[in-house]
């Protein structure tokens, strides 16, 4: 019987989305039925473990799954032995140190005596312990950024992304411990053939993220504007020219970063590119 992969994903919450998606852009298509507990997928021998994100390190470290997504924030805070494969680029946020606007805050000997909340206290206590910091470390489940207003706190340790959560709240970020993301995490005792598998899938994962933020370009372009155009498409493979019926013009093909895609096309424009069409990228495969 083929072996399938069993892979953990967050169940739902914020890299639930993000975790379906990549794998249905990597031509694996997870059944429908998502609030079953194991689903079972097309076009990847793997079947998808839904799970509480807090639970994924220690089950894919027991290997109830052989692999998981999740950040990498709770992968640190648990403990658990896995190996971190891959790091998927979404999901990113960091876990600060925040404290009340005109605390006063000098320095992390600040937090010297004082009492911080957070869900993540092993995290906070290797970090305290590295600047040789005794603090009391309250352990809350949930809405951490109101402790300090109710008085149940004199900081907070929690992650942040926009920084929205804690101005609204009026703290102050003072110290970033720690950056995350989503990540891929192994069992660190997969068998050969689940190993063959985890490899395959992290190259379709890789094909994917590769493509992200790029734009395939195609123009039509006068035959003597080549040079010109390849030096205003720097840090990329050299264009693709291809001939056109018409000998003074030429067809170029160019990989474009989303970012810098109106600035190029304005620059192409300007030594007269025509016709020009803008495409989306699937996949790179090297
Ligand atoms: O139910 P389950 O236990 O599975 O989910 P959960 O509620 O524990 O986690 P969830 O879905 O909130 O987050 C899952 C993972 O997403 C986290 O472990 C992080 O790795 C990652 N992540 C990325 C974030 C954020 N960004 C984030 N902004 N997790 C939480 N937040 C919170 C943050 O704590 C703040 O309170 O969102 C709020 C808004 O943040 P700002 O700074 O943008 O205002
Ligand atoms: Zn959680």
């Amino acid at each position: 019987m083929e072996k399938l992969l069993r892979l953990a994903v967050q169940a739902k919450g914020r890299l639930n989305e993000e975790s379906i998606q990549l794998l249905e852009e990597c031509g694996v298509t997870v059944e429908e039925s998502k609030r079953k507990l194991v689903a079972r997928c097309g076009g990847f021998p793997v079947e998808v473990l839904y799970l509480r994100d807090d639970d994924i390190p220690q089950a894919v470290s027991m290997g109830v799954a052989d692999i998981g997504i999740v950040g990498l924030n709770e992968v640190e805070e648990k403990g658990f032995p896995v190996d971190v494969l891959h790091r998927l680029g979404f999901g990113a946020c960091r876990l600060s140190l925040a404290v009340p606007k005109g605390a006063g805050y000098t320095g992390t000997d600040w937090f010297a005596g004082r009492r911080i909340a957070t869900s993540y206290p092993e995290i906070l206590t290797r970090y305290f312990t590295s600047k040789g910091i005794e603090a009391h470390i309250h352990q809350i489940a949930g809405s951490v950024e109101i402790a300090p207003s109710v008085g149940m706190a004199d900081a907070i340790f929690d992650i942040v992304s926009s920084g929205g959560t804690l101005v609204r709240n009026g703290l102050a970020e003072v110290e970033t411990v720690m950056e995350s993301q989503a990540v891929v995490i192994g069992n660190v005792e997969l068998g050969e053939s689940k190993l063959a598998l985890v490899k395959q899938l992290l190259f379709r994962f890789e094909a994917v993220e590769r493509s992200r933020g790029l734009k395939y370009v195609l123009m039509n372009l006068p035959r003597e504007k080549v040079t010109e155009a390849v030096s205003l498409l720097p840090g990329l493979k050299s264009p693709t020219v291809l001939p056109l019926a018409d000998e003074g013009w030429c067809s170029l093909h160019a990989v474009i970063r989303e970012a810098d895609l109106w600035e190029r096309i304005e620059s192409l424009k300007g030594i007269g590119a025509e016709d020009i069409l803008v495409l989306t990228m699937e996949k790179t495969i090297p």
